[in-house]
């Protein structure tokens, strides 16, 4: 198995020289009564090479898993992402009704007004952390 991991590791820090990934405007919303699950959103701006987004996770709740929301035959459904493509030189938008991040577990209730710390880990990139601030659960867009 050796040789195959070290083959993997260069090929994962030469893309690494070529993706140019940030990740903006993260966000939450706050959870509802003894509820412990709850939707993140963020934009994920991308100048270099084609890169993928492979997981998400935080302190503040035991899972997060990218997930999509799609209609079929006039129900919203959310199927789950393994990894979410961002195109090279362009940029990705998790928002309500269409990619998120599905919080599950949340350790405690997110407040609106906190800010908690979301991990992206880019194929190429590597792990981008930013602070998600918790918005209420009626907005629509980055607080
Ligand atoms: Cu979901």
């Amino acid at each position: 198995m050796r040789p195959v991991v070290i083959a993997l590791a260069a090929l994962f820090s030469a893309g690494a020289a070529q993706a140019e990934v940030s990740v903006s405007n993260a966000w939450v919303r706050e959870t509802i009564g003894a509820g412990k699950t709850s939707a993140g959103y963020a934009r994920i701006v991308n100048t270099g090479a084609a890169d993928r987004l492979v997981s998400v996770s935080t302190p503040a709740a035991g899972m997060a898993d990218v997930h999509q929301s799609v209609e079929q035959g006039g129900m919203m459904r959310m199927l789950p992402v393994k990894v979410l493509e961002i195109p090279a030189k362009g940029e990705m938008l998790l928002k309500p009704g269409g990619y998120h991040i599905m919080i599950m577990n949340a350790q405690k209730p997110f407040k609106v007004g906190d800010v908690m710390e979301f991990t992206f880990t880019f194929e190429h990139a590597g792990k981008i952390t930013v602070p998600v601030k918790v918005a209420p659960i009626t907005a629509t867009a980055a607080p």
